[in-house]
C-alpha cells in the first residue's frame, strides 16, 4: 500500500496543532503505520532538505526544524501521497486553500506547519531516513469495509 512521510513541524506542536493535523489524515480515511514525537538532529534536518540545500533559506529551515520538537508520522492508502499535499495546502499558507491545513492555520512560508512528501519515491526516501521497519507497524483497520468496497 502507498505510504507517505508527514512531519509536525517545530510551529504546530508548539502552538497545540498535533491533534488538528493527526485529526485530519484519519478523518480522511486513512491509515496510521508509524509515529513518534522527537527532537531532529542537524544531520537529519539536513538529509530531509538536502534537495534544498543551495538554495537561500536553507540554513534557516534546519535551524527551524531543529529548534524544538516535531512529530514524524508515515500514513497509509490509496493515493496517500498526492492526497496529502492537498490537505496540506500550498507551501505558503497566504495562497493556500482555505479548508487545507496550511490555509486554515498559519500564514509565513517559514512557519507552514507541516511537511508532506511530495512524490512517491520521495515519501520512500523520506520514511527510511526518518524511520527503521521495525518503526512501521502493518494493521488493519476495522472500518476499512466502511471506507472501501
Ligand atoms: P513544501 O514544504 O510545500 O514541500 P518546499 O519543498 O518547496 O515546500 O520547501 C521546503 C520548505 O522550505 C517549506 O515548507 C518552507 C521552506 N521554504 C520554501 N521556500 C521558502 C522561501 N522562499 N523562504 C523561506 N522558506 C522557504
Ligand atoms: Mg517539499
Amino acid at each position: 500500500m502507498e505510504r507517505t512521510f508527514i512531519m509536525i513541524k517545530p510551529d504546530g506542536v508548539q502552538r497545540g496543532l498535533i491533534g488538528d493535523v493527526i485529526k485530519r489524515f484519519e478523518t480522511k480515511g486513512f491509515t496510521l503505520v508509524g509515529m513518534k514525537f522527537m527532537a531532529v538532529s542537524r544531520e537529519l534536518a539536513e538529509q530531509h532538505y538536502d534537495v534544498h540545500k543551495e538554495r537561500p533559506f536553507f540554513q534557516g529551515l534546519v535551524d527551524f526544524i531543529t529548534s524544538s520538537p516535531v512529530v514524524a508520522m508515515v500514513w497509509s492508502g490509496e493515493g496517500v501521497v498526492a492526497s496529502a499535499r492537498k490537505i496540506i495546502g500550498a507551501t505558503n499558507p497566504l495562497t493556500a486553500e482555505p479548508g487545507t491545513l496550511r490555509g486554515d492555520f498559519c500564514i509565513e512560508v517559514g512557519r507552514n506547519l507541516i511537511h508532506g512528501s511530495d512524490a512517491i519515491e520521495t515519501a520512500q526516501r523520506e520514511i527510511a531516513l526518518w524511520f527503521s521497519e521495525a518503526e512501521l507497524v502493518t494493521w488493519e483497520t476495522h472500518s476499512k469495509p466502511w471506507l472501501c468496497e
